[in-house]
């Protein structure tokens, strides 16, 4: 890999000096451009946890260098694909308003991956409001079991005080390469991915097999001090894990903020998180007092426990809570452990949490449509897959990205609005769920039981837009039950919220739990929902969201956004040519 690939004068094809189009502008980024960050991503071997494994890594580490941005601001983030053979794009976890139209990292439906040698240039920009705790990851097949960092949006004077901080990102540990886990979840025979062998901290964990070797490896280790408060922001980075954890002897935890927006203060004992979430959470540090009467017992340190939930069998690890002056035992586990976590999931905070600030939430008077999202599951010839209302989506289906479709006046590819609203919201040749600027969805997801009578869970993610959360429940949604339970209570806005399963087993195909969310439709563009599991991913369960007509999505105008139409067009780089970039936000 060469630090400069541009150390030979180029001359491009087409020389776009900065022209305006349709009002937007668009730049060459040459030598003369620094981008705010630069990211590089590439695939090697490397031992986490005292595993060996073929990873998808951002500058090297897993996870990637934590992104500090502050609101209100342009950033522009160049992704450097380093791997010979993969595609790469970057999504910005929860940042659904601050991604310019080809920024959200969607391949097939946002823009085409960024092709082995290439780079991207995102333009981000967190707007006033949006502070609060993100992640970066790749969204192409496996590789965000790996491929993901922590992403904090900053503000000058932060809602809440606290003395220090720190961020608790939270993966998954497989034993197969991401290329094995793909081609046994897509092909005949299937073959399931395996479990989790660790959830690891930040990167960090020891083997949890205790007769496995843990020499060179750690927990990861959070430095508190006495009677400080922290906040602690933990990211639900995981592939499949939807976890239960808490700190030994350091039960009061307050949340404070909820997938980036800050909640009035919730006081908890323990967290869940599912895959893609992120919560914040106050902690006080212990007295002096209380630290020394629990090293006159024998404690001089604090685990936080770490247990997976809803899968055949639950998976333990830690990581390590200490005091200046105390222990510091990274290597070794609790001989047993130190709380103990409740097994059950369902309802976690539903119905609970309240925004910091009013949040305009939609009376069920102002919902302009239903859209109800059934899940269901076959099997063919071996192969299992999951149907939103009859359909799988993956990003192998569109042959080309959605927004680039759009732009090429493919109208093949546009969705019929008059179908989709015909028959219960989706437009089955599309493929895509069209909805207007200016509409109030209520979106249900409508879990069933899959082949065979079992269940699972699905934290299920909204890119484009924080929906309203409206609750879970069992069975089938009632609209007219639901509204009483929501009556005083102030939803808040999520990005990411668990479909619970009610039951372990039932019957085939019967409705088991939804889930609902409001959206007030205002963010014109190509959206993906999904089940964020990554297996489940690669097996059909995502849905596409157009929200806008033509005009409000094509909101750059088209001669502008030629770069960005073709598989491996001007607006991506290469060590032989810059990229030329439309500016959404940037104006200079
Ligand atoms: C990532 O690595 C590149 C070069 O290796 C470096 O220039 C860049 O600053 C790093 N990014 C971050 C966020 O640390
Ligand atoms: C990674 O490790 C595997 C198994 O040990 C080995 O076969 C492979 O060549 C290694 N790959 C790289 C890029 O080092
Ligand atoms: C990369 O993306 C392009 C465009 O979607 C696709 O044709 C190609 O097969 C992809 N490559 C791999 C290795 O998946
Ligand atoms: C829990 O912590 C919060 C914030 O630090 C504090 O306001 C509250 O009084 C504590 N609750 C208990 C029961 O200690
Ligand atoms: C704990 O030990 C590790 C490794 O020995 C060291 O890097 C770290 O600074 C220590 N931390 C504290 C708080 O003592
Ligand atoms: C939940 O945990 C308790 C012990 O803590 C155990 O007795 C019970 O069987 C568990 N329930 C399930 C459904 O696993
Ligand atoms: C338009 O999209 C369809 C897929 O829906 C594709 O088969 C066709 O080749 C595209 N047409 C053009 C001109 O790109
Ligand atoms: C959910 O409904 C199913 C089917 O009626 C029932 O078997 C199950 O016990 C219910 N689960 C809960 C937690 O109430
Ligand atoms: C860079 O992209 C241009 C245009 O697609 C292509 O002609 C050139 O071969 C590429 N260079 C490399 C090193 O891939
Ligand atoms: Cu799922």
């Amino acid at each position: 890999m060469t630090q400069n690939p541009f150390s030979t004068v180029i001359t491009p094809l087409i020389l776009l000096i900065p022209s305006i189009v349709s009002g937007y502008q668009l730049h060459y980024h040459d030598e003369s451009f620094t981008p705010d960050v630069v990211l590089r991503v590439a695939a090697t071997n490397i031992s986490r946890a005292c595993l060996d494994r073929y990873s998808v890594l951002v500058n090297g580490t897993s996870p990637g260098p934590e992104l500090r941005l502050r609101e209100g601001r342009t950033y522009w983030i160049r992704v450097y694909n380093d791997m010979d053979v993969q595609n790469l794009t970057m999504h910005w976890h929860g940042l659904s308003m601050a991604a310019s139209p080809f920024s959200d990292g969607s391949p097939q439906a946002s823009q085409w991956p960024i092709a082995p040698q290439h780079f991207f240039d995102y333009e981000l920009h967190p707007d006033i409001g949006d502070a609060g705790t993100y992640f970066y990851h790749s969204h192409i097949g496996f590789q965000a079991v790996s491929a993901s960092g922590a992403l904090i949006i900053e503000e000058p004077e932060p809602a809440y005080e606290y003395d220090g901080e720190h961020t608790i990102h939270l993966s998954d540990l497989f034993e197969k390469t991401d290329d094995e886990i793909e081609k046994g979840l897509t092909s005949t025979p299937f073959v399931w991915s395996g479990e989790t062998s660790n959830v690891l901290v930040n990167g960090q964990g020891i083997p949890v097999e205790p007769d496995t070797s843990s020499d060179g490896c750690s927990m990861a280790t959070f430095l508190v001090e006495p009677e400080k408060v922290y906040r602690l922001r933990f990211i639900g980075a995981t592939a499949l894990s939807f976890v239960s954890l808490g700190f030994q002897s350091h039960n009061n935890l307050t949340i404070i903020e909820a997938d980036g927006h800050y909640t009035k203060p919730f006081e908890v004992e323990y967290l869940q998180i599912g895959s893609g979430q992120r919560f914040s959470v106050l902690l006080r540090g212990k007295s002096q007092e209380e630290l020394e009467q629990d090293r006159a017992n024998g404690i001089d340190q604090y685990f936080l426990q770490i247990e997976t939930r809803d899968r055949p069998t639950s998976l333990r690890s830690y990581a390590v809570l200490l005091y200046p002056g105390g222990g510091n035992d990274t290597s070794a586990m609790p001989a047993s452990p130190p709380i103990t976590l409740p097994n059950t999931t369902l309802g976690w905070l539903d119905y609970q949490l309240r925004p910091l600030t009013p949040n305009n939430f939609p009376t069920l008077s102002e919902v302009t449509r239903r859209v109800t999202v059934t899940i269901t599951q076959i099997i063919d010839n071996t192969v299992v897959t999951w149907l939103q209302n009859g359909f799988p989506w993956t990003e192998k289906f569109p042959p080309m990205p959605y927004l680039v479709a759009l732009y090429d006046d493919n109208i093949s590819m546009f969705p019929s609005y008059d179908v989709a609203v015909a028959y219960g919201g989706m437009d089955d040749s599309t493929r895509t769920f069209p909805a207007k600027l200016g509409e109030v969805l209520e979106i249900v997801i409508q879990n069933t039981v899959e082949v065979g009578g079992i269940l699972n869970v699905h934290p299920f993610h909204a890119h484009g837009a924080h929906f309203y959360d409206i609750g879970s429940g069992n069975g089938t949604y009632d609209l007219q039950e639901n509204e009483e339970r929501l009556k005083g209570t102030e939803p808040v806005r999520r990005d990411t919220t668990m479909l619970y399963r009610y039951a372990r087993s039932g019957i085939d195909g019967a409705p088991a739990g939804w889930r609902a969310w409001r959206l007030r439709v205002t963010n014109a563009g190509v959206w993906l929902v999904h089940c964020h599991i990554l297996q489940h991913m690669l097996m059909g369960m995502q849905t596409v969201w157009v929200f806008g007509d033509r005009d409000d999505v094509l909101r750059l105008g088209t001669p502008s956004v030629q770069g960005y139409l073709s598989y491996g067009g001007a607006a991506y780089g290469n060590s032989s040519r810059w990229p030329t970039c439309v500016h959404y936000w940037d104006d200079d």
